[in-house]
Formats: C-alpha cells, sequence, structure tokens
C-alpha cells in the first residue's frame, strides 16, 4: 500500500475529463432509499437486545430534592435504572461531543445525566433499559422526582446581566466573548460618511428535523473486548473517539458503523450526550442496548440552532459606497452547546461578505440560557448573510436607491480578486459579480418592478428580494486534510473507502463517479464503502460542504497514484513503457496502438494471483491510501432571488418564484448539486415562514410535536430554478461545496421579499418569523402610522 501526505498528483488526462465528472449519473443509493430498503440504526436488532428510555426534566431550571426510581427499578422487564449516581463518576472529565479544537473553552462540561439540578426542559436525569421500549416506557412513569424550582434564564438577549445562573460553577452566563467597539479608525469612519444606518436583525430558535431522528445500538461483548456501536452520524471516527473516552476502551476496541442516514443537518456531526450515556450503559451492562429518539424528544432536547441578533452599523457614502461596518452579535448557544457554539467567531468576520468593505469592527458574545443546547445547523455561521443581506436592503431604502444597484456598486468583481476582505479572508475564485447579474436577468428584474407597481394598484403587495453570500470551506480547525483509499479487486473491479458519513446527499455516487472519473473504469465497477471505523480510513465526516472539495481533491490524487501502479503491471505485460499507457473503461492500452491492450481485470489477476511473475521493481500491490491536505480557503458563492406575494388581509406570504445562481467550481453530479440547492431553500422557506421552536417566558417548550413546529410541505416550496457559475477552485477536480448553500442563501431572499411588499404600504420587519401574525402586526402599525 502506497501512503502519501499532502502530495498534489499531476493533472488529470484531458481524455477522461467529463466522461462521469458534471455527468448526472443516476444516484447509486436510491433504488434502496426509495424502495423501503435503506438499513437505518432501528434496523439493528439482535436477540436479547435491550431498550433505553430517558426520564427527562419537566422543568427549565431546578434543584432536585427527591429522587425515587424504586418504583421503575421493580418495574415489570426492566433491566436497569441507572441515575447520575451510577454513571457521571464513570466518565473521565466531561463528555466531549466535537473534537474541534477548543470547543471545551465555550462548554460547560456535560454528565451523562443531570445529577443535582436541571437546566433546561428536556435535561435527562434517569435512563431506564428493559426488554422493551413499552416496558421501558411504562417503568420511567414510575419514576418520581421532585423539584424545587428557580427562576430560568430564557431571554438570551439580557442572558449576560441576569444574576442567575444557567451553570452555577460558572461566573455568569457568558460563554464566550469576543472583539469590542469599533477601533478609532472605524469610528471616523462612521463620524465622516454620508449615511450612517444601524438596524437590529433577529434569527428564531429552529429544530434540524431531519426524517430519522436520533438513534444508537451499543454491543460490548467483555471476552473480546470488543464494542460495537451503530450509529445515525455524520461522523463515526469522531464518534469511535467519543465512545472510547467515555467507556475507557482503547480505539481500536471499538468500532461504529453507520448504515445509511436519514438527514443530519449538521446535528449528527457530534456525539451526542443522550447516544455516549447509552453506549456507557451497554458496556457496563455487557449487552446490546438500543436507543431511538422520538420525535418529542428531539424537538425538545436534541439541539436548537439560529436563536441569534445581529446589530449591523453601516456607513455609505453619498454614491451608494460602504465605507465600513460595525456587528454586535449575541448568540443563544442555550445551556449544553454541542458544536458549533462558537458561530459568531466565524460569522462576524464573514459580515463583508461578498462586497467591498473596506473596515470592519465586531463584538460577539456567546451566553447560555435555560433552553436546550445549540448545535451546528446547515450553515452555521450564516448569521452574517442574513444580517448582511436584510442591512443592504434596509440601507438602499434609507438612502433612496435601488437595492440591486446598490449591490451592483459594491460587490467584488473578478478583477478585484483575489480579495482580501476587512476581517481578514482571503477571498478567490469566487463570482458574486456574475451570479447576481445571472438572477437579475433569469427573475427579470426591471419586468417584476413593473409588475409590482401595476400589482399595488390593484391592492396586492409582491415583494423582491436578493442575497448574496460566499461560503468558506475545507479549512477548519484541524481537519484540513482528507484520505481516500483505492484498492483493485482480483476481478479489476475498484473498491473505495472513505472517511465520511453520507446522510441523505449522494456521496456514494459521486464518490464513484469521482474515481471512475480520474482512474479511468465505468462508474459501475466502483463500490464505495463509508461509515465504518474498521474499514476506512480515519477522518472528519460529513459537514461544512467539505466533500465535494475534500473527497473529490483526495480522490483525484489518489486515482492518480493508483493508475501509475497499473500501468507498472501493465506496462511489464504489455511489454511497453508504463508512460505510454492510457485507461478507459478498465481497457489499459498504448497510446496510438489501441490494440495493443490488456483489460484491468488481466492486470489484476497478475498482481493478485502471479505477483512473483513480475519484475522485482514492480509494486503488486494495486492500493493506494492517499491523505490530501488541503489549502487555507475554498469559496463556494451564490446569489438568490426570490418574488413573492403578501396576502394584506391574512398576513400570509405565497412565494411565486425562486432562482438560485449557484458557483460552486466544477460540479461532480449536477442532479445532486441542484437537489441540495433545492433542500437547502425548502429549510430556509421553512425557517423564515413556518419554523419556530417556542419557549414560554419560564423555559417551557411550546413546539414539542408536529403539531406546532410547522414544517414546509411539497405544497408550500416553489419549483427551485437553478443556475450555474463554475468558477474552479485551485484544488485537484476544482470542486468546491454546495451541501450548506440553499439554507444560508434563502432566508435573507425569501425575508427581503417579504419586507420589500410591506415597504410599499410603509411597513417594515426587522425578525424572523414572518409569520401571518407578525405580517399582519406589521401592516396594522403601518396604517396607524
Ligand atoms: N457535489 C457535487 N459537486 C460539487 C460539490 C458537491 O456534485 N462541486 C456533491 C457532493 O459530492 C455531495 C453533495 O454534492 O454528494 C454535497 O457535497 P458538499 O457540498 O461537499 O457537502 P457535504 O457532502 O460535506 O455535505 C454536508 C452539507 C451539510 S454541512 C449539511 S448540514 C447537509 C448537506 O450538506 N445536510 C444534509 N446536505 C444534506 N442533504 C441531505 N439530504 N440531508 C442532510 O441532512
Amino acid at each position: 500500500m502506497t501512503e502519501s501526505i499532502g502530495r498534489t498528483a499531476g493533472s488529470v488526462p484531458e481524455r477522461t475529463a467529463g466522461r462521469f465528472v458534471g455527468q448526472k449519473v443516476l444516484r447509486k443509493e436510491d433504488p434502496r432509499l426509495l424502495t423501503g430498503h435503506g438499513h437505518y440504526v432501528d434496523d439493528v436488532t439482535f436477540t436479547g437486545m435491550l431498550h433505553a428510555t430517558f426520564v427527562r426534566s419537566d422543568v427549565a431550571r431546578a434543584r432536585i430534592t427527591r429522587l425515587d426510581t424504586d418504583a421503575a427499578r421493580n418495574a415489570p422487564g426492566v433491566v436497569a435504572v441507572f441515575t447520575a449516581a451510577d454513571l457521571n463518576d464513570q466518565v473521565a472529565g466531561s463528555m466531549l461531543p466535537s473534537l474541534f479544537q477548543g470547543a471545551e473553552d465555550f462548554m460547560a462540561p456535560i454528565f451523562p445525566l443531570a445529577r443535582d439540578d436541571v437546566r433546561f426542559v428536556g435535561d435527562p436525569i434517569v435512563l431506564v433499559i428493559a426488554e422493551n421500549r413499552y416496558l421501558a416506557e411504562d417503568a420511567a412513569e414510575l419514576v418520581e422526582i421532585d423539584y424545587e424550582q428557580l427562576p430560568a434564564v430564557v431571554d438570551y438577549e439580557s442572558a449576560a446581566a441576569n444574576p442567575e445562573k444557567v451553570h452555577p460553577d460558572r461566573p455568569a452566563n457568558v460563554a464566550m466573548m469576543m472583539g469590542g467597539p469599533p477601533e478609532p479608525d472605524l469610528q471616523a469612519v462612521f463620524d465622516g460618511a454620508s449615511h450612517v444606518v444601524t438596524e437590529t436583525f433577529r434569527q428564531h430558535r429552529y429544530s434540524m428535523v431531519p426524517m430519522e431522528c436520533r438513534g444508537v445500538v451499543a454491543r460490548f461483548d467483555p471476552f473480546d473486548n470488543q464494542l460495537d456501536v451503530w450509529l445515525s452520524s455524520q461522523n463515526p471516527h469522531e464518534a469511535r473517539l467519543a465512545f472510547s473516552r467515555v467507556t475507557g476502551l482503547p480505539e481500536n476496541c471499538v468500532r461504529v458503523q453507520i448504515g445509511d442516514v436519514g438527514g443530519g443537518f449538521g446535528l449528527k456531526s457530534f456525539v451526542g450526550r443522550e447516544e455516549q450515556t447509552v453506549v456507557l450503559a451497554a458496556f457496563l451492562l455487557k449487552r446490546a442496548v438500543k436507543w431511538i429518539e422520538d420525535r418529542h424528544e428531539h424537538l425538545i432536547a436534541s439541539a436548537h440552532a439560529r436563536v441569534e441578533k445581529m446589530t449591523v452599523t453601516m456607513a455609505v457614502d453619498g454614491d451608494g459606497r460602504f465605507l465600513g461596518a460595525y456587528v454586535d452579535h449575541v448568540d443563544d448557544s442555550g445551556a449544553y452547546p454541542i458544536g458549533g457554539g462558537s458561530a459568531g467567531m466565524l460569522s462576524c468576520p464573514l459580515i463583508t461578505g461578498p462586497y467591498r468593505v473596506p473596515k470592519v469592527g465586531y463584538q460577539t458574545t456567546q451566553v447560555w440560557t435555560n433552553t436546550c443546547g445549540k448545535a451546528a445547523y446547515r450553515g452555521p455561521w450564516m448569521m452574517e448573510t442574513v444580517a448582511r443581506e436584510e442591512m443592504v436592503d434596509v440601507v438602499a431604502r434609507a438612502i433612496g436607491m435601488d437595492p440591486v444597484e446598490l449591490r451592483r456598486r459594491n460587490v467584488i468583481h473578478r478583477s478585484d480578486l483575489p480579495y482580501t476582505s476587512a476581517g481578514g479572508q482571503f477571498i478567490n475564485n469566487v463570482s458574486p459579480e456574475e451570479t447576481l447579474e445571472q438572477c437579475v436577468g433569469a427573475i427579470g428584474y426591471d419586468d417584476f418592478r413593473t409588475e409590482q407597481a401595476k400589482a399595488k394598484a390593484e391592492g396586492r403587495l409582491l415583494g423582491i428580494g436578493f442575497a448574496l453570500y460566499v461560503e468558506p470551506q475545507t479549512n477548519f480547525g484541524p481537519y484540513g486534510n482528507e484520505p481516500a483509499h483505492l484498492r483493485i479487486a482480483p476481478d479489476g473491479r475498484v473498491d473505495v473507502y472513505i472517511a465520511s458519513g453520507a446522510h441523505g446527499q449522494g456521496l456514494e455516487t459521486t464518490t464513484a463517479q469521482l474515481t471512475a472519473e480520474f482512474l479511468g473504469v465505468h462508474v459501475d465497477d466502483v463500490t464505495v464503502h463509508q461509515g465504518d471505523t474498521d474499514a476506512t480510513p480515519y477522518g472528519a465526516g460529513t459537514g461544512g460542504s467539505r466533500s465535494g472539495p475534500m473527497i473529490g481533491a483526495a480522490i483525484h490524487d489518489a486515482a492518480i497514484l493508483l493508475r501509475e501502479k497499473v500501468f507498472a503491471v501493465a506496462g511489464h505485460l504489455l511489454e511497453a513503457a508504463p508512460e505510454d499507457l492510457q485507461m478507459e473503461e478498465s481497457l489499459i492500452s498504448v497510446s496510438g496502438t489501441p490494440a495493443k491492450s490488456v483489460s484491468l481485470a488481466q492486470v489484476a489477476q497478475v498482481a493478485h494471483l502471479g505477483p512473483g511473475t513480475l519484475p522485482d521493481d514492480v509494486d503488486p500491490i494495486l492500493e493506494v491510501m492517499h491523505r490530501y491536505k488541503a489549502p487555507d480557503g475554498v469559496w463556494s458563492n451564490a446569489c438568490h432571488v426570490c418574488t413573492c406575494e403578501v396576502d394584506p388581509h391574512t398576513g400570509t406570504v405565497r412565494i411565486s418564484r425562486y432562482v438560485v445562481s449557484e458557483d460552486c467550481g466544477v460540479m461532480i453530479n449536477p442532479n445532486i448539486v441542484e437537489g441540495q440547492i433545492a433542500g437547502g431553500v425548502a429549510q430556509g422557506i421553512g425557517g423564515v415562514l413556518y419554523e419556530h421552536n417556542v419557549y414560554d417566558a419560564d423555559g417551557n417548550p411550546l413546539s414539542s410535536t408536529f403539531l406546532d413546529y410547522l414544517v414546509p410541505t411539497a405544497a408550500e416550496i416553489p419549483e427551485i430554478e437553478c443556475l450555474h457559475i463554475e468558477t474552479p477552485a485551485t484544488t485537484p477536480g476544482g470542486f468546491k461545496g454546495v451541501g450548506e448553500g440553499g439554507a444560508i442563501g434563502a432566508p435573507p431572499a425569501v425575508f427581503n421579499a417579504v419586507a420589500d411588499a410591506l415597504a410599499q404600504v410603509g411597513a417594515t420587519v426587522t425578525d424572523q418569523p414572518l409569520d401571518p401574525t407578525t405580517v399582519l402586526a406589521a401592516l396594522r402599525a403601518a396604517s396607524q402610522d
């Protein structure tokens, strides 16, 4: 096996380019998934397997004054009842949900179960394990808990100053604070600008709501000292490390497998407290234990996201050119954030996005509250896009300029690249101006404005909203590298092993396309293996829209190294120099003499079965393990435009058209790219118009079922029209990520469309969600003015 680190191999031969990469290859996983033959964690079952359920706090903040589990322990079918007294001392230090460097700084210690106090509704207090789920749930009902209730910290905007503390051992409710007031040079810009506009924007609490909630099956065999875990995850290798830590077993005694995963949206990048607790229980019981999160638990206790506000101040000159921006950001991380907790660190420096803004300053504060913890959710830093793009429209209205014209005057042009932003980001190979113009053309901007004016005369409110963003990838944390392991079987077919944890985005297909393209075989001859820590190389899993650039580059380089090995064997068989050989559709031939050829299967047979026939300097191991090391900064970008009609009588919003112009570099599979965009846009539309996870003032969740937490259906989502600009990244293959983009651009585009409609009658909105009540209130307020 050849192991190479960080080497970028030579470029791909022209003739194979585009045979599979860039083609709309049908998704390999779909026949299985669409006919109900997917294999999810709940499908894993063993004879004698036990089932777990949690007893959770039903108050937001309280001391536990009495905990009586006797009746539960004696209930039929109950095998074990664990409390904090049984489990918490077993874990060495706190349980780490994320290995992102520095994550500990922003997190309060997390233990399996609440011990003396509870810190949000849903905080797990007792774990009941029984012969089946019904018996476990029945026994859980028998657990008696008395609380001394304490005032809950629910409002995140006042949490920093609230003397009541979410975590009693911390000096205050501030988890993290960075930056500070504007520096004097930025203040001087504000003092001298023609226009200075300040506005505050808020996002509200979303849940991730994947179709498959969280779940785990763990089985410990003490005779083999082997812990097997089946998990619904985006990140199997990190999960293995977490389970090793929580049990004290060496990592190589732990195997994590993920099968099909019914969505994750960021939540499953991290190893949840419940999953770690169930694994610890299975280890202690030396039995197989299953826990499947139900939807109610998911909505109150898995993780929440997007609860943040940004106050933006923009300085603009008399021609509408941005001169400087200052941002004050506050972010609610709940009681126990599990990753993505430090989004403000990314979000604030990115505030300038795709625009030239010479000076920037920011302050970000992350606070704890007595609510469900925050996790990364598809584009976790995207508050900068929301605040900036909504601000651009506010500024346009304030200075009396068309919002498209204001964007045109400030957007980064190709001639500005590479561009180092005032926040310190080095941005290259992006096309914000081109995507803006593509959207303006596709939506028919001028015609829309004419139609809007006509509609207004008829009492109808139409609106249009744009949003641009640039999105950084690949270079975050310790994960600026990606492995790929390619192996040719004796029959010439190819096995590929990747570190990812695909959870809906089609990596089985695109990985096969990449391998087929760069190696020179047919896509049907490639089998992709992922989600098994015993079989796949160590890596960061799937998140941050990193698979396209990272797996793409790793496979590109590994395939070229493997071709060299194949050509060395084939060269011997064909009596030709390896550099004169080419391979297409698994046939290796001499360039210019196509009749002189040998199949990959023949080469593989010789390498596997007759290596003694090869010269000593020809390596018969047709296998390559490569670890690609990424450069800093691969950037995707896009422009979204949305048109809508607001009903002035009911406050409801109907989206009429939605267009996205996306630049994710070279597309591996345009169908998959467009599917990713459409899915993300649907989440953005849902977020602005329907989804809202509400707490009351005492910290009681009010949206704990799908009756109250409204997820949009196909009826609410228009056709998403996708256009593409392909600006290749400098990474091998030229791929850039796309998975998060839809969910980044959609919220401000939808918001701006509604705000544009309302602005015609003097109504203003700054906060999400835009449910009918909020829209009607804005209309009423305007009519009273
Ligand atoms: N792709 C492509 N061409 C490119 C870039 C990507 O064809 N130039 C393909 C990739 O090969 C992959 C898909 O598009 O099949 C998404 O790739 P990428 O943007 O690299 O993102 P990741 O695979 O790393 O996926 C993560 C991203 C994130 S962070 C979340 S959250 C997310 C998502 O994508 N959650 C999803 N997409 C999701 N899709 C589904 N169905 N369900 C989720 O939970």
